[in-house]
C-alpha cells in the first residue's frame, strides 16, 4: 500500500515502534527551533543534563517573543541564550531578525525533515513539506540530548483541495474555514495532509499560513508535498539545493478524508473567543472597529504585506482606527523598505512595530476597553490581547486593511477589483543577524541574569497522596487561561517561583493563595478541568508553575496533546473522568485521597480517589504509555533522562 507525505518522512525517521494510528513510536529529529519566551527553559534543562555539544543536524535559538525591554529581565535572557548558543553549537537568531517560524520557513525549513520547536506553531515548516511538530521545552531538551522523539501515530487526515482562490479570499480563509469544519478539537491525535490540484495553486507562504494555524485545530502538524512551488519558493532564497520532491503515493490511504472547494470559499472571521467561531465576514459587515493588527507567524510573509499595502496604497487609515504593523522577518520588512510597499504603509498611517510577535502574545498595543480589534494573528482567547473586556476577531490580511481605512468590519469584495500585488523576482538574503555557534566552546561562557533561576527537580512519586480540589474550570482551557502571557507577566519565563504567581489569576485571583495554604499543611492539589484541556500554546509554564505550587493531579475530560505531554514530564499525573461520571460532586475545596497511587501509575489504567467526607469513590482512567509511566514515577522527564543515561553508561 502506498504511503502520504507523512507517512513517508516518519517511515524514513522511525527509531522504534510501527506506524499503526495510537501505538507509540520515536522518530528520529533533524531540526529543533526555539523561541525566548520557551527557549530559556530547555536550555536550562538541557543543561542539567551535562551533556557538553548537541547532538541534532541543526538547531536554532530565536528571540521573537520577549523583545519589549521595560526592565532588565528579558534583555538578560537574550544575553544567556546567545552565550548558550555560541557554547552547545546552536545558532542564534538575534533579537530584530524575525519570528521563528517566519524566519525557519525563509532559512533553514528542508522538504522531508523532522522539525521539533517549543513553539505550537512550528507546524508553519509543514508549508515546505517538513514534519514540524510543537512540544514542551523538556521535548526539545531531550532531542538536543540526541534522545529520538515519541508520539503516538497520529491518524492522517486528507484534506483534498480543488480549484483555486476567488480574488479578496486567501489562505487564512481556508483555515478558518477548516476551523468551522472540525472546530479547536477537531485535529486533536491527527496529521493534517493537503493534497490534490488545489494544492499547485498555493505558494509556500500560503500554505504555511495554512499549516500554522492547524495548530488551532489540536493537530499533532499539518502538512503539504513538496513540490514546483517548494522549488520555487527555496531558489528565491538562494536554497534550491535543499529541495527535494515529496508526494503521496496515488494509493495512499487516509484516516479519514475531507474536500474544500476553493473557488467556493469567502472571507471568513472568527469571532471572540475561540478561533472555532466563524462567520462569514458580510456577515459582521458594518461594525466599528477600533484597532487593526497586522502581522505574526500567520500572516506576515512578504505576499501578505504587499497586499496589504496595495490595498492601502493612496489611502488614510481611517481617524478612529490604530493600524499596527508587525513584519513577519527582516527580510520581509527590508524588501517592502526597498520596493517603496513600507513608504505606502507608512503614508496611510500605519504604526510600524518591529519584526517580532509584538501584539500578538501581549507584548504591548493591548487595544482600549471594550474595543473590537481586528487580527490577522491564529489566537482571540480572552484577555491575551492584554485587555480582557475587547473584542478580538481573527482575520486575513485583505479583510484587516479594508478594515483599517473603512473603520468598519468590510467584506473586502466590496471594494472592486482586489490591487494586484507586486512579487519581486529577487530575495534579500542576509543571514547576517544569525550567529554561528562558536568553534571554540570552552572559552564561551554562559551568561546569567539575576532573573535567571534554575529548573526545580521533580520529586519520585510517593505511594500514597492526600489532595484537595483547588479549583475547578469548564471545557476548552487554554494555557493561556492557566499560565498568562503579557508584558508584564513573560518577564518572568525563567524565573519558575516568581512566575507562579500568576498561575489561574485571570480565572480565579484566589487559585496562588489557596495553593500555598494547600502546601503549608502538606496537601497536594487537584485541578478538575472538562473537554480540551490545555488547548493553545506549548508553554510548559503551564504545567511546571503549577507543579512548584503543589498541583499534583488534572482531571479532566480530555487534553490537548502538547499540554498533557507538559504535564507528564513535569511529574502531574493527567486522568480523564469514565463516560458515566459527571464529576458534578468534585467542587473546589473538596478532599481526596489518593491511597495507591504510585502502584496504579505503575501497573494500572486507572487511579482509585477516595472522598471520605462524603463515602464516595472515583474511579478515573489514566491513558500513558510504558515510558510515560516511568517519567512520572520517577517524577518528570528530566529525572527519567538522567536516570536512563546513568543506566545505559
Ligand atoms: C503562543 O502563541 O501562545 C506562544 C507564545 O507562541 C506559545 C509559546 C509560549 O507560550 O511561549 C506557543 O504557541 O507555543
Ligand atoms: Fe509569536 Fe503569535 Fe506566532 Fe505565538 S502565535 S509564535 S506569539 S506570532
Amino acid at each position: 500500500m502506498g504511503l502520504t507525505v507523512a507517512e513517508k518522512i516518519i517511515q524514513s525517521h522511525l527509531v522504534s515502534g510501527k506506524m499503526i494510528s495510537g501505538e507509540e513510536i520515536a522518530i528520529r529529529v533533524d531540526q529543533t527551533l526555539t523561541q525566548d519566551a520557551t527557549g530559556t527553559l530547555a536550555y536550562l534543562e538541557f543543561e542539567a543534563l551535562g551533556i557538553p555539544r548537541i547532538k541534532t543536524d541543526l538547531s536554532v535559538s530565536y528571540v521573537d517573543h520577549n523583545t519589549l525591554q521595560a526592565g532588565f529581565e528579558n534583555a538578560d535572557d537574550h544575553r544567556f541564550l546567545q552565550s548558550f548558543a555560541s557554547k552547545y553549537g546552536i545558532y542564534f537568531s538575534k533579537p530584530g531578525n524575525g519570528i521563528c517560524h517566519q524566519v525557519h520557513l525563509e532559512r533553514f525549513g528542508r522538504p522531508g525533515e523532522t522539525l521539533l520547536g517549543s513553539d505550537s506553531h512550528t507546524p508553519t515548516g509543514g508549508g515546505l513539506g517538513m514534519l514540524a511538530i510543537g512540544v514542551g521545552g523538556l521535548d526539545i531538551a531531550s532531542s538536543l540530548a540526541g534522545n529520538p522523539f515519541h508520539l503516538r501515530m497520529p491518524d492522517i487526515l486528507g484534506i483534498h483541495l480543488t480549484g483555486s482562490l476567488p480574488p479578496w479570499v486567501s489562505a487564512k480563509d481556508v483555515i478558518l474555514h477548516l476551523l468551522s469544519l472540525i472546530s479547536v478539537k477537531g485535529g486533536v491525535g491527527k496529521i493534517l495532509e493537503y493534497f490534490g490540484d488545489g494544492v499547485a495553486s498555493l505558494t509556500v507562504p500560503e500554505r504555511a499560513t495554512i499549516t500554522n494555524m492547524g495548530a488551532e485545530t489540536g493537530a499533532t502538524t499539518s502538512i503539504f508535498p513538496s513540490d514546483v512551488e517548494t522549488r520555487a519558493f527555496l531558489a528565491l532564497q538562494q536554497r534550491e539545493d535543499h529541495f527535494r520532491e515529496l508526494c503521496a503515493d496515488s494509493d495512499a490511504l487516509y484516516a479519514d478524508e475531507l474536500t474544500i472547494d476553493l473557488s467556493t470559499l469567502e472571507p471568513l472571521i472568527a469571532c471572540p473567543d475561540s478561533p472555532d467561531r466563524i462567520r462569514p465576514v458580510r456577515e459582521l459587515a458594518g461594525k466599528k472597529v477600533d484597532q487593526v493588527c497586522i502581522g505574526s507567524c500567520t500572516n506576515s510573509s512578504l505576499r501578505d504585506l504587499m497586499r496589504v499595502a496595495a490595498i492601502l496604497r493612496g489611502k488614510t487609515v481611517n481617524h478612529e482606527v490604530s493600524l499596527v504593523l508587525s513584519p513577519g522577518s527582516r527580510q520581509v520588512l527590508t524588501m517592502l523598505a526597498e520596493n517603496g510597499a513600507l513608504a505606502d504603509l507608512i503614508a496611510a498611517g500605519a504604526r510600524v512595530l518591529e519584526t517580532a510577535c509584538g501584539p500578538c502574545i501581549g507584548m504591548g498595543q493591548s487595544p482600549s476597553s471594550g474595543a473590537v480589534s481586528l487580527r490577522t494573528y491564529n489566537r482571540n482567547f480572552k484577555g491575551r490581547s492584554g485587555t480582557a473586556d475587547a473584542g478580538i476577531y481573527l482575520v486575513s490580511p485583505e479583510t484587516a486593511a479594508a478594515a483599517a481605512f473603512t473603520g468598519k468590519i468590510t467584506d473586502p469584495r466590496d471594494l472592486g477589483s482586489a490591487p494586484e500585488a507586486f512579487i519581486p523576482l529577487q530575495f534579500m538574503v542576509d543571514d547576517s543577524m544569525i550567529m554561528a555557534p562558536s568553534t571554540e566552546p570552552d572559552k564561551i561562557s554562559v551568561v546569567k541574569g539575576p532573573n535567571i533561576s534554575s529548573i526545580p527537580r521533580g520529586e519520585e512519586l510517593t505511594e500514597s497522596i492526600s489532595a484537595e480540589v483547588w479549583l475547578r474550570v469548564g471545557d476548552n482551557i487554554t494555557t493561556d487561561d492557566i499560565m498568562p502571557a503579557g508584558a508584564k507577566i513573560l518577564p518572568y519565563r525563567s524565573n519558575i517561583e516568581k512566575i507562579s504567581r500568576f498561575v489561574y489569576t485571570a480565572i480565579d485571583p484566589g487559585f496562588v493563595d489557596r495553593a500555598d495554604r494547600g502546601r503549608e499543611s502538606g496537601v497536594g492539589g487537584v485541578i478538575v478541568g472538562g473537554d480540551n484541556y490545555g488547548q493553545g500554546s506549548s508553554r510548559e509554564h503551564a504545567a511546571l508553575a503549577p507543579r512548584f505550587l503543589g498541583v499534583r493531579v488534572v482531571i479532566a475530560r480530555s487534553f490537548a496533546r502538547i499540554h498533557k505531554s507538559n504535564l507528564i514530564n513535569f511529574g502531574i499525573i493527567p486522568l480523564t473522568f469514565r463516560e458515566e461520571e459527571s464529576g458534578d460532586n468534585l467542587e473546589s475545596g473538596l478532599k481526596l485521597d489518593f491511597p495507591a497511587l504510585r502502584r496504579e501509575v505503575k501497573n494500572g489504567s486507572s487511579v482509585t480517589a477516595y472522598d471520605t467526607a462524603h463515602d464516595r469513590e472515583y474511579q478515573l482512567d489514566l491513558s500513558v504509555t510504558d515510558r510515560e509511566r516511568s517519567i512520572l514515577l520517577q517524577g518528570g522527564l528530566l529525572n527519567w533522562i538522567i536516570q536512563t543515561a546513568s543506566q545505559s553508561e
